[in-house]
């Protein structure tokens, strides 16, 4: 059963920087479909995406794994296709739950967790690398980094998903996207202390970037082809092939 995240309900007195911890990992399924537009329609889409594109005897990699959305949404289009999940994320409580999320579903897909930090994970022979809203908490000056090392780990013909709260070039665009999704907010429950706290929380820790930022970083990484298929208000999901 999924809480109801209330962790902004009430007026804090001191407003600490967002951390995935217990407190986070309890709520959390609620928290990122009321706050993110088209999160389900991202999740749904990666195990499709999956299901295309994943190489017999190779790796699906899960980067910020979470309480294992992406995970399991590959798990259930790829199974019997000889592939192992990798899920990886830092946070000991988000694997915690995780873990036995994948222990309930039932899905005969063999999927490891790691409990590490994304630059410290080697990626080989991978076929689908999934980063599904998690780029954005690596600091700027490591992404570049990061991705030429996944595109590296990944096969001829592999697919990197890449989802992300997005910025826009245009002001006008920026204010609108950034109102819009405080509205979207608001239809789904949250007050406007809500939405103010927990902005205030996420803001040093959550570092959006411009589509063209994203398009131009894959490409120097190495990735072929590369465009958005999806788009709702500030958030965007990317596909890049190597
Ligand atoms: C989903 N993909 O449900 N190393 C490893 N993990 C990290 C790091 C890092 N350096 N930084 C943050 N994380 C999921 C949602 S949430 C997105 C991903 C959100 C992890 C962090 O612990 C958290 O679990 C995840 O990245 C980001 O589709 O909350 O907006």
């Amino acid at each position: 059963m999924t809480e109801k995240d209330s962790i902004y309900a009430s007026a804090l007195s001191n407003i600490a920087d967002f951390a995935f911890d217990e407190k986070v990992a309890a709520v959390f399924p609620d928290m990122i479909q009321r706050s993110v537009p088209g999160y389900s329609t991202i999740i749904a889409m990666t195990g499709v995406m999956a299901e295309r594109y994943a190489q017999a005897g190779s790796y699906c990699y899960d980067l910020g794994c979470s309480l294992g959305a992406s995970t399991l949404a590959m798990a259930k289009q790829i199974e019997g296709r000889n592939c192992n999940i990798i899920g990886v994320d830092n946070s000991p409580a988000m694997l915690e739950h995780c873990k036995s999320n994948i222990a309930d579903s039932g899905y005969s897909t063999p999927v490891q967790l790691l409990c590490k930090d994304l630059n410290e994970v080697t990626i080989k022979n991978a076929s689908v690398v999934v980063l599904n809203f998690t780029l954005q908490f690596i600091a700027i000056e490591q992404r570049a980094a990061l991705l030429s090392r996944i595109a590296e780990g990944m096969n001829e013909g592999g697919i990197l998903i890449l989802s992300e709260k997005i910025l826009f070039e245009d002001e006008h665009l920026q204010a609108l996207n950034t109102d819009l999704h405080h509205s979207f907010k608001r239809a789904n429950g949250y007050s406007d202390l809500e939405i103010s706290q927990k902005r205030a929380s996420i803001e040093k820790v959550l570092l959006p970037e411009t589509i063209n930022t994203h398009q131009q970083r894959l490409q120097q990484a190495g990735f072929k082809s590369i465009d958005v298929w999806f788009q709702c208000f500030n958030f965007a999901s990317l596909v890049a092939i190597k």
